[in-house]
């Protein structure tokens, strides 16, 4: 009994050093390169915005009441959560391209990430 009790602390030790060595870099990378975008008015803001590889753009709904969505639908993706006020949505840009997308409570609510090298 003593004994299994020693294996799952060694069991436990060993998980928490794995998460410091390889989950912590990855959240401060993360934070690295990050570009924000304001949902405000019903508008995206900036409406257009051009970043590098490996960047990740945040969308922060600044609205006091209204909720909205960042949807990809060009990609043929799934409409993602609704984004209520003081949320936030954010997505990784690895590939270079053109990516527009829109809400979808407000299809006129659109923009555009640009992503090159
Ligand atoms: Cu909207």
């Amino acid at each position: 009994m003593k004994y299994s009790i020693y294996v799952v602390q060694m069991f436990l030790t060993l998980v928490l050093i794995i998460g410091l060595v390889f989950v912590f870099p990855i959240y401060l990378h993360a934070e690295e390169n990050v570009v924000t975008v304001d949902i405000i008015k019903y508008k995206f803001e900036p409406q257009e915005i051009t970043v590098t590889p490996g960047t990740t753009v945040r969308w922060t709904n600044k609205e006091k009441r209204q909720y909205h969505s960042v949807w990809f639908k060009q990609l043929n993706e799934v409409e993602p959560d609704y984004i209520f006020p003081d949320e936030s949505y954010q997505r990784k840009f690895d590939k270079a391209g053109t990516f527009p997308y829109r809400c979808g409570p407000h299809p006129e609510m659109t923009g555009i990430v640009h992503v090159k090298k």
